[in-house]
């Protein structure tokens, strides 16, 4: 069975890009999941394009998703838990391993510079809940309510039948019913820069709906996000708990120092987790994006319909879709 569907992502999947295979060395790129990356990968461009650092470049990038943004997905205006509250997950790390960051933040408008504090300014990786609060006000982050009138009105709507079914790739659609809404899509960001380094931030209100203190994949680092100098970086987006059971950043990176294109190694991570859990993996989305130490880009995702937007010297705005592990139903 795996070996048929093997063959099936061989010829779906694997194909790498033109551009890919274009990128010149010593170039900076950024690459964002879902259409809204392209607004992230502007902001992000600001640092890159003025020879700034990949570092600088995510964070600026995650920024503006969180600040300028109003999605339900990411940010202020993300949906709450089932029980009304709005936590927000972030991670950022830098290729050389430094790498912080918060999860189940509340109230507290970009979590992503709160991750990045975590990381310069204490010695710890990770902080969560009140804690995460209690840090990011004393180094001077505003404490705001930040559910919006919309979210509270499709929590109020949810209620009414409180049923916990993610919808697929909801970033993209326009239209949305109560209980179809918007309940996942996280921005993740990765960058090289001119100087040849990479970093990556992952930021995201989690899944809508969510059961109160449950935390997914993004602020984990090596499941939403992970990134080496030495191989490359990966970001994750869709059902968080897949990355975690996978390890599925880190597991792309991996596959990346060991010689697979960031194309390869998105579908080969897809693969592992479909052949862990078969029939899950065809209820859900994995969507994952991989730049190797070179800058080159591969995407893939179980199913059809994850975008990523890609921006360097040549094309500061170009969405693409990346190929599916199962075919479009
Ligand atoms: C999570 N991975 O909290 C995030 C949500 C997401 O596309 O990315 N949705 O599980």
């Amino acid at each position: 069975m795996l070996t048929r569907r093997k063959t099936l992502i061989g010829a779906a999947a694997l194909a790498a890009p033109v551009w890919a295979l274009a990128q010149q060395r010593g170039a900076a790129r950024v690459v964002s999941t879902w259409d809204f990356g392209v607004g992230a990968n502007q902001a992000a461009w600001k640092v890159l394009g003025s020879r700034g650092a990949a570092l600088d470049a995510v964070e600026q990038g995650a920024r503006w998703a969180e600040g300028e943004l109003c999605n339900a997905t990411v940010g202020r205006c993300g949906y709450p838990d089932r029980e009304g509250y709005l936590t927000l997950d972030a991670s950022i790390m830098d290729g050389d391993g430094r790498c912080g960051s918060v999860a189940a933040l509340e109230d507290i408008r970009h979590p992503i510079s709160v991750a990045r504090r975590v990381m310069e300014k204490t010695p710890h990786v990770m902080l969560v809940g009140a804690g995460a609060q209690q840090f990011a006000l004393e180094q001077g982050f505003a404490r705001e309510a930040l559910l919006t009138d919309a979210a509270r009105k499709a929590w109020r709507e949810w209620k009414l039948e409180s049923r916990y079914q993610p919808k697929m790739n909801v970033e993209r659609l326009s239209t949305s019913r109560p209980g179809d809404s918007a309940n996942h899509d996280t921005l993740g960001l990765l960058a090289i820069d001119s100087q040849g380094r990479l970093a990556g931030a992952c930021t995201t209100s989690g899944m809508a709906w969510k059961l109160r203190g449950r935390v997914g994949d993004s602020p984990i680092i090596g499941a939403g996000l992970y990134v080496d100098n030495e191989a490359g970086a990966a970001t994750a987006s869709g059902v968080g708990e897949e990355m975690i059971r996978n390890a599925a950043s880190f597991l792309v990176v991996e596959m990346m120092r060991q010689g697979k294109s960031p194309q390869e190694a998105c579908v080969a991570a897809l693969e592992r987790i479909v052949h862990k859990r078969e029939a899950a993996s065809k209820q859900l989305q994995v969507c994952l994006l991989a730049m190797n130490k070179h800058g080159e880009v591969g995407a893939c995702a179980l199913h059809h319909g994850f975008t990523y937007a890609l921006c360097d010297h040549d094309q500061d705005r170009r969405l693409l879709e990346a190929p599916s592990v199962y075919p479009k139903s």
